[in-house]
């Protein structure tokens, strides 16, 4: 722990606050967590957590039985502020910095002079200068001399958060040389990653390219199943033998992108660099319309049926996870059930309830559905074989039915 920052509080307890303040508490910092939610608030305060995430339960029960991390709904003094809220994206695929501008706002009247303030959520070019940095400046706040302002975008595997929190290298850019060197201190404090120094500009255009480079590279895979569906080739096949080039990597297709990062995240780029960033927006758009074709691959098997039951194995975006944030799945299943064509039905292992759809297990799936569309390749599906599911229709996105 470094001896000049003690305290900390963290903006925003979700997928990436929870995680971040829950490690520093057990890393002996005395750790507030800031939510706007009064049930967030108060399960975290029992010691509890209100996301799915291997390991996160122990950690926060031993982060709150310590006394080293204490939820609240407002804002405290503090060392080191770090803002994680969410950065969606509006209608139009424009970035929402409003939750930023709401924590820098909030954070203004706790900030002393020595302080460091660091945005880790994911954020379009110039977020760091021109909403959090001006916004401290504004309320009166010395950004050029004594407040320090940093990007350190967070880049953990939802499912991996805890190892990769510490073992990742770290990007961190200041708003100036001071800024980077001051946050890289503090990071290497926790961090067993490499801590690399840049701007923050820099910073914030790196993390945004590592996640256009996988929606591009998930692009190209899904393109080549529509590819192989024409030319009636197994797809899983041709990219594992494609994949035995030494310098050939093929990513795996899919029903589409989901989740709150890759699916969002290209497009901020897009947003300020309309002209120049094409093959980012057509690999987006390529992502973005697989699910309405996996619904026409359902549709024309369910048309040989008066009302069969259809089966959708898994709502949430991606494998052990429980988070539906623009899932394609949920999409898929949405649809399905618009059409009226049949009686839907999830099983999603991850979840105990769902507002709109009806949920069923496994068990039940295997006794009543004509046809099984798997969306997302859980644990819990990959014991399903093509001998047992032979009386079946089976749609399989992920390519787990062997
Ligand atoms: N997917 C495929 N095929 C693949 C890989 C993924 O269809 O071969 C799909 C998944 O099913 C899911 C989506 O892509 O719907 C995204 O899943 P993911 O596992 O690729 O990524 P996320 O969204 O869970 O996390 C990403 C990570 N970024 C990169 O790997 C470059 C993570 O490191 C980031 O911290 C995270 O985004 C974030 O928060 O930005």
């Amino acid at each position: 722990m470094n001896s000049n920052f003690n305290t900390i509080c963290v903006i925003g307890l979700g997928y990436i606050g929870l995680p971040t303040a829950s490690l520093l508490g057990t890393k002996g910092y005395n750790v507030t967590g800031v939510d706007v939610s009064p049930k967030v608030v108060d399960t975290i305060n029992q010691g509890k957590i209100h996301i799915v995430e291997p390991d996160l339960d122990i950690l926060v029960k031993s982060a709150v039985n310590s006394g080293n991390l204490k939820a609240s709904l407002e804002p405290v003094k503090a060392d080191v502020f770090i803002i994680a809220v969410p950065t969606p994206f509006k209608e139009n695929n424009v970035p929402d910095l409003s939750y930023v501008e709401q924590a820098s706002k909030a954070i203004a009247p706790y900030i002393e002079p020595g302080n460091l303030v660091i945005l880790e959520s994911t954020s379009p070019v110039g977020t760091t200068e021109d909403y959090v940095a001006n916004i401290l400046k504004e309320a009166g706040h010395d950004i050029d001399k004594d407040v320090f302002v940093a990007h350190c975008p967070e880049r953990v595997l939802p499912g991996r958060i805890l190892i990769e929190l510490v073992q990742n290298d770290r990007i961190v850019g200041g708003i100036n040389p001071k800024s980077t060197t001051v946050a890289a201190n503090f990071y290497k404090e926790f961090v067993s990653g490499q801590v690399l120094e840049t701007d923050s500009r820099t910073a914030e255009l790196s993390k945004l390219t590592e996640n256009s480079f996988r929606d591009v590279n998930i692009a190209f895979a899904n393109e080549l199943s529509l590819i192989c569906d024409k030319e009636n080739i197994d797809v899983w096949s041709l990219i594992s033998l494609a994949n035995r080039h030494p310098r050939v990597n093929i990513l795996q297709p899919g029903p589409g992108v989901g989740g709150h990062c890759i699916a969002v995240d290209p497009w901020f780029i897009i947003d300020r660099a309309p002209e120049e960033a094409r093959l980012i927006k057509t690999a987006r758009l390529v992502n973005d319309s697989k699910p309405d074709w996996v619904i026409k691959k359902i549709v024309e098997k369910a048309e040989k049926f008066k009302k069969p039951t259809i089966a959708c194995l898994g709502i949430a975006f991606k494998a052990d996870v429980d988070d539906l944030r623009e899932s394609p799945s949920v999409e898929i299943v949405s649809k399905l059930q618009a059409l009226d064509i049949a009686d839907v039905i999830v099983c999603e292992p991850n979840i105990n309830e769902h507002s709109k759809f009806e949920l069923s297990t496994l068990d039940n799936v295997l006794t009543t559905a004509d046809i099984i569309v798997v969306l997302v390749d859980h644990k819990e599906f990959k014991t399903l074989t093509a001998a047992k599911l032979s009386e079946k229709i089976v749609i399989d996105t992920r390519g787990i039915v062997k």
